[in-house]
């Protein structure tokens, strides 16, 4: 067995071409140079760990050279640096992506055959770095990716969270959370920078001065550098992603040493550490907490020191001491509210420790920084207390209050006599308890505004954001979403990728336009049936993997049909319910006739205090359990809940999918980029007129994409005439018989109430529209079906989409903010090879 595996993949490596010998027999003595001196071990006392980071150590080794003289060339030519700050980056694994990048798939592929290792099963040993929620965050490393790629002067910054995205567990059906150790054995992809410390200052009161305020009597915390290489895609630029980890300084609760009390005084260094401690596990979703406060000012304040650093240390002149140009020299761009800080503390800087005065430095400011919206909704925004920021940042909130005065006269002056506008338009909310609109904030202390899909770009201007508009159009922008193709094609679909490079220039990964030449080969059987081999090989991967790690049988030739994305009510896997209820309910009647067997499968996690979204997991567990063991209809459907997804898990769920569910109700998905990866592998969509899906669905056609469900002008109408969602309850059976099993414990039978607040939110309230969307949705399905009965067809279309795709690289994205917002050029700068030779 082991032999025909073997002998599988060296087709394949032959395939790609062979590696140079010398290559090759450099990689191997470099691996056993690392696995003796670095990991001290001998090939009796090697894990399988030993044998990953051994070759991460190798991988490593060739970044080196690339990484110090991709920052040399910064440093000489000075080019405008792009700084992307964001509490989230969803990096997943980095060995193969690093291989990819820097070409040394093969060489290592080889060199680990001939030592008798696996690389695939080398590759499994690495956790994800998961310093991410789900979209958001992933985003954040999709652009780096393409940032280095571009050749653009880019840093990413963000949090070192010793704890990333809790590890979900499932048990007896209910997630449970666990902490997500990525540091355990260490990392050796990042380099810690502890001569890079910057004070970050918290607390304290504002004392004013015969010139400006100064802020006194603060509690200090210290930023570690960690610095990790972002490698561009075959170009030897590497660009930096910093994280800070915090530190208390020797001098932390001075007042415990001083009165003798060392024990105590060394043991409460956690309190100022516990920053950098843990990411938020919410997403859309705010959660006004302190010590998520402090987490956002401590990346604001310690990026903004490296990066003013930075600007008057440049090599043409040794120190710059003016900000003249500084607006020229950076461009800041916001990842969500969530470092809005940056406003009110880069004035902060430059009014009261630079000296300049307010309107110059506010010019400044303006012009610097850029803001992107993630959502539209109400209850993800950042509505700051002014209580807690008052107590941990006072000079920060005189001036908010002061950029808020200043801008309400602006308003005045527009519209004279228009309080009601004035009042609307407040950074400071005065409902309950006084509140700071973030996005208000970053709206007015910045020169552009994005959203990341057209239509949801289009909302922000006609709803929660329009008195902006009104008053700033030209900052208002979209900016597409995109996704990097290196990792979502050419690292996770090997088999797509050689079939794609038989066809295409070989250019392809880097100018994902190209994909459209594959259109003319929709009428090619040839082609389309090596299209359905290679799916269905990815089919046979994941079901190989299902089994070993979870002990799940799954029949590769029935229809996969997924929905992986964190667990939400707006996303509507409930409405994924509904339809896997009613197929089963119309097997159990023996409608079997034209039925396409289908394993839906459903992975996410819930936010720990989202009580809803857990209950939604344990639902889908439950009908799983019911229509799995129900010998009547288990040869037809199976229901299969994913634990734990997570970046390495979507590279092997996503090119394996048959069809893609993007089913959120118009208006309320901003973008989605699960959607854009699922195409890019050759899935069917079935969707709503939601977020980028409406761009998808324009670029590849419409008979080429699974349409449903009510549009945006639709759900508005509805809303507004006051929507009953019992009617539609009450006049489809169909639905109402699955409803009533979610109520009447068919699904439950242990505790016939378990599910009682899911019947009761969709049947009196459904804030989401799942019941009326419900009929279209089913509906759709049978198309799906009906059209999966004719595989040529399918096929056919699954092309169409694949070649429709190239709109979603994250290149296309990067280029366009680098043009519209950053003011830079994407250099295509390809530096020259390092000539040193680590292997
Ligand atoms: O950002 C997502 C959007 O829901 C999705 O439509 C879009 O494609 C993606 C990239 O633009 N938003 C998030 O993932 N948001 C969060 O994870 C989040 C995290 C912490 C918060 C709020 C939101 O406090």
């Amino acid at each position: 067995k082991k032999s025909a595996h073997d002998h599988e993949r060296r087709k394949q490596i032959s395939i790609r071409g062979i590696a140079p010998v010398e290559n090759v027999c450099n990689i191997k003595n470099s691996f056993n140079r690392h696995l003796h001196y670095t990991l001290v071990k001998d090939r009796d006392g090697a894990t399988s760990w030993d044998y990953y980071e051994a070759l991460a150590h190798v991988v490593r080794d060739h970044l080196v050279g690339r990484w110090i003289r991709t920052h040399q060339h910064y440093f000489r030519e000075d080019p405008k640096r792009v700084y992307y700050l964001s509490m989230e980056f969803y990096m997943g694994r980095t060995l193969n992506n690093t291989m990819v990048n820097l070409g040394l798939e093969n060489a290592c592929d080889e060199a680990m055959y001939q030592l008798g290792l696996d690389i695939e099963q080398l590759e499994e040993e690495e956790g994800d770095a998961g310093l991410g929620n789900g979209g958001l965050g992933r985003l954040a490393a999709c652009f780096m990716d393409s940032l280095s790629t571009l050749g653009i002067a880019a840093y990413g910054y963000g949090i070192r969270y010793d704890y990333g995205i809790f590890e979900q567990k499932i048990s007896n059906g209910w997630q449970t959370e666990e902490p997500d150790e990525w540091l355990k054995f260490g990392n050796p992809w990042e380099r810690a920078r502890p001569e890079y410390v910057l004070p970050v200052k918290f607390y304290g009161r504002v004392q004013p001065t015969g010139k400006g305020s100064k802020w006194v009597d603060t509690q200090l915390v210290y930023a570690m550098a960690y610095d990790t290489p972002i490698p561009g895609y075959n170009n030897n630029t590497v660009n930096t992603m910093r994280l800070w980890s915090a530190k208390a300084p020797n001098s932390f609760n001075l007042q415990f040493f001083n009165s003798g009390e060392y024990m105590q005084a060394v043991c409460d260094r956690n309190l100022a550490e516990n920053i950098s401690k843990v990411l938020y596990p919410n997403d859309n979703m705010f959660e006004g907490r302190e010590l998520r406060l402090k987490q956002e000012y401590f990346l604001v304040s310690a990026s903004l020191q490296d990066i003013i650093r930075r600007y008057k240390h440049t090599k043409a002149r040794r120190e710059r001491d003016n900000f003249e140009c500084f607006a020229d020299k950076a461009a800041i761009q916001l990842n969500d509210t969530h470092p809005s800080l940056v406003i009110p503390e880069l004035m902060r800087l430059l009014v009261d420790e630079e000296g300049l005065a307010w309107n110059k430095a506010w010019d400044i400011v303006v012009r610097t920084c850029a803001y992107t919206n993630h959502t539209l909704l109400p209850e993800a925004l950042e509505r700051w207390s002014v209580a807690l920021i008052e107590k941990l940042l006072p000079r920060h909130l005189q001036i908010i209050f002061s950029i808020n005065h200043f801008f309400l006269e602006q308003v005045e002056l527009r519209w004279p006599g228009d309080m009601e506008r004035v009042r609307r338009m407040s950074m400071v909310e005065e409902d309950d308890e006084k509140r700071i609109n973030m996005a208000f904030l970053s709206i007015v202390g910045t020169h552009a505004t994005n959203g990341v899909a057209r239509i949801h770009s289009e909302l922000l201007k006609t709803s929660v954001f329009r008195d902006f508009y009104e008053m700033f159009p030209e900052r208002f922008q979209n900016k597409t979403n995109g996704i990097t193709p290196r990792r979502w094609l050419l690292m996770c679909n090997p088999g797509l990728s050689e079939l794609l490079s038989t066809k295409l220039d070989s250019d392809w990964a880097t100018n994902l336009d190209k994909l459209q030449q594959l259109q003319k080969y929709g009428n090619d059987e040839k082609f389309l049936h090596d299209l359905m081999i290679i799916k269905l090989y990815n089919k046979t991967k994941l079901a190989t993997y299902l089994k070993a790690t979870c002990n799940i049988v799954v029949n590769v030739s029935t229809m996969f049909d997924i929905q992986v994305k964190r667990i939400h009510e707006y996303k509507r896997q409930l409405l994924n319910c509904l339809h896997i209820i009613t197929m089963y309910n119309r097997l159990k009647r023996n409608e079997t006739a034209g039925f396409v067997p289908r394993t839906v499968m459903i992975g996410g996690k819930a936010a720990p205090g989202y009580h809803i979204a857990k209950l939604i997991i344990k639902l889908v567990n439950n009908i799983a359990n019911v229509v799995n063991n129900d010998p009547q209809t288990n040869e037809r459907l199976q229901v299969v809940f994913l634990e734990n997804y997570r970046v390495s898990l979507a590279e092997k769920v996503v090119p394996a999918a048959d069809l893609s569910e993007q089913i959120s109700t118009a208006g309320t998905e901003a973008s989605g980029t699960g959607n854009m990866k699922f195409m890019l592998n050759g899935a069917m969509t079935i969707g709503t007129l939601d977020g980028a899906n409406v761009e998808m669905r324009e670029e590849v056609g419409e008979d080429n994409f699974f349409l449903f469900g009510m549009t945006v002008d639709e759900v508005e109408k509805i809303k507004k005439e006051g929507y009953y969602s019992k009617m539609y309850y009450d006049q489809n059976a169909e639905l109402k018989e699955a409803l009533d099993q979610i109520n009447d414990g068919t699904f439950s039978p242990e505790d016939t109430g378990l599910f009682r607040d899911l019947f009761n939110s969709l049947v009196f309230d459904d804030r989401f529209c799942l019941l009326k969307d419900y009929q279209s949705y089913i509906e759709c399905q049978q198309r799906v079906n009906d059209l999966y009965l004719q595989p040529l067809q399918w096929a056919r279309k699954c092309l169409l989409n694949i070649a429709a795709s190239g709109k979603f690289s994250s290149d296309r994205t990067i280029v366009e903010y680098a043009r519209d917002i950053w003011g830079v050029d994407p250099s295509g700068l390809k530096l020259p090879a390092p000539h040193e030779n680590p292997g």
